[in-house]
C-alpha cells in the first residue's frame, strides 16, 4: 500500500491573524512537517478564491458572515472574504515545509461554487482531479491533516472514503472552526463514512 499525506489549506488566512482564523491553526504546523517523511507522497491543498467569490458574505448585500444561504448546489455558509487569489493570506504558513510537496492543488477558484473537499466542488460532482492523480500514482491509503477539521478536512476525508481510498484523519494535526456544533457533527459524519479518526 502506498500512503499519501494530504495537507488541507495550511494558509495564513486560516491561522491566527488571518481573515478566517481558526483558533490554534498555527499550532499544528510543526507536527505536519514532522509527518511528511513518513509518506510516499505529500499533497497540499490551497483554498484559492477570486475576490467576487459566491462564498463571501461581502458579495451578498445585507447578509451576515457565518449565515447560511441556499445556492443552486445546496446550502452554503457565507464566510468573511479569505484566501483571495494572489494575497498574502492565500499563501501557505511560512514555516510549513511546502517545498516537500509533490503536488499543490488549488480549489474554490470558480466564482459561483465553493469547494471544501479536495476531491469535489460543493456540488459533490465536479472533480478537482485529485482522485485521478492519486490513483495514477498508486496511492490507496490517505491521511488528512490541516484546516479546518470540520469543513475542508472532513469533507475531503469523507469523499476519499466514498471514492474507495483508506481515509484517516489525525485529529491532533487539525483545528476546527466549530460553527454551531460543526466539529462534533463532522466527527459523526466521518465515522459513518468509514473514516478513521486517529
Ligand atoms: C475552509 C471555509 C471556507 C476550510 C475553506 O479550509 O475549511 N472553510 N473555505
Ligand atoms: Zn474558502
Amino acid at each position: 500500500m502506498a500512503k499519501a499525506l494530504i495537507v488541507i489549506d495550511m494558509q495564513l488566512d486560516f491561522c491566527p491573524g488571518g481573515r478566517l482564523a481558526v483558533a490554534g491553526g498555527d499550532e499544528i504546523v510543526a507536527a505536519i512537517n514532522d509527518l511528511m517523511a513518513d509518506f510516499d507522497a505529500v499533497v497540499l491543498t490551497q483554498d484559492w478564491h477570486p475576490h467576487d467569490h459566491a462564498s463571501f458574505a461581502d458579495n451578498h448585500p445585507g447578509a451576515a458572515a457565518f449565515s447560511v444561504v441556499d445556492m443552486p448546489y445546496g446550502p452554503q455558509v457565507l464566510w468573511p472574504a479569505h484566501c483571495v487569489i494572489g494575497t498574502d493570506g492565500a499563501g501557505f504558513h511560512p514555516t510549513l515545509a511546502a517545498d516537500c510537496a509533490d503536488l499543490v492543488i488549488r480549489k474554490g477558484f470558480r466564482p459561483h461554487i465553493d469547494s471544501y473537499s479536495a476531491f469535489f466542488e460543493n456540488d459533490h460532482r465536479t472533480p478537482t482531479g485529485l482522485a485521478g492523480y492519486l490513483r495514477d500514482r498508486g496511492m490507496d491509503d490517505l491521511t488528512f491533516v490541516g484546516l479546518a477539521h470540520d469543513f475542508c478536512v472532513a469533507w475531503s476525508a469523507i469523499d476519499a472514503a466514498k471514492l474507495g481510498f483508506r481515509a484517516t484523519v489525525i485529529e491532533d494535526a487539525t483545528r476546527a472552526i466549530d460553527l454551531n456544533g460543526s466539529r462534533e457533527a463532522a466527527r459523526e459524519d466521518m465515522r459513518k463514512a468509514g473514516v478513521t479518526l486517529a
